[in-house]
């Protein structure tokens, strides 16, 4: 294809890019919640949105499927970023990932002990990075969701997982012991892309910048 195909999920990641969009000149011609298309026509005939699982947007870009799309550092981390070029942070779908533990753990003291920790993610790299750089022994058990459930099933210790507003931790009783680090999401480019595709791709890309300043 020509034009250019831009690779969002649906739900805060589609939201909040909308307003980037806008500022390009690219405004999407149906809403992914409300419709079932997975490619998504805009108001310029030579740009389209097609609609992924979160994970999967990295993916798209390195095989350039997608030359541009936008992924939340969590993921960025997960995937390695083989194939992607990161011009841009863009400031939206903000949160922290945490290690979080149920009340009444004494992690501390645990750490202390040396206990080998059950840890649930989804985040198995980011997280096995985090506790080896502390000395932390930890046996980590991959989960695709619902992370909050594993201490309270009997499954893990503790989880890393994202905290947003941290309803869902209070909700679960569960508190957060650990910051592993700020997270937002990114722009992602398919590097083979930003050259062949430059002349269309430069402004759009140009434009965002000044919207996110
Ligand atoms: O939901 P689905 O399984 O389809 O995929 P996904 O969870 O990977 O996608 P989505 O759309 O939920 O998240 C896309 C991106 O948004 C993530 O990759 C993050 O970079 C970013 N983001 C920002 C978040 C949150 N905030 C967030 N709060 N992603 C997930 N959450 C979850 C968190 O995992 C926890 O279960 O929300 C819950 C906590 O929220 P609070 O507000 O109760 O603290
Ligand atoms: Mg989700």
């Amino acid at each position: 294809m020509n034009g250019i195909t831009i690779a969002l999920s649906k739900g805060r990641i589609f939201e909040e890019t909308l307003p980037l969009l806008a500022a390009a000149g690219i405004v999407p011609s149906e809403n992914p919640e409300t419709s079932r298309k997975l490619i998504i026509p805009t108001n310029r005939a030579d740009v389209r949105v097609v609609i992924v699982r979160a994970t999967d947007a990295p993916t798209y870009v390195q095989y350039g499927a997608a030359d541009i799309g936008v992924a939340g550092k969590d993921v960025l981390l997960e995937h390695g970023g083989d194939g992607l070029y990161q011009p841009l942070d863009l400031k939206i779908a903000k949160c922290r990932m945490m290690v979080a533990i149920p009340e009444g753990f004494d992690y501390a003291h645990a750490v202390r002990q040396g206990a080998r920790l059950k840890v649930a993610t989804k985040y198995i790299n980011t997280a096995r990075e985090h506790f080896a750089a502390k000395g932390v022994h930890v046996d980590l058990i991959k989960l695709y969701g619902s992370m909050e459930l594993a201490p309270l099933a009997g499954l893990a210790d503790a989880i890393v997982d994202l905290v947003s507003t941290g309803g869902t931790l209070k909700a679960n009783k569960l508190v957060a012991v650990e910051h592993i680090l700020d997270i937002s999401s990114r722009l992602i480019v398919n590097q083979a892309a930003l050259k062949l595709k430059r002349e269309t791709l430069a402004p759009i890309l140009e434009a965002f910048a000044q919207a996110v300043k």
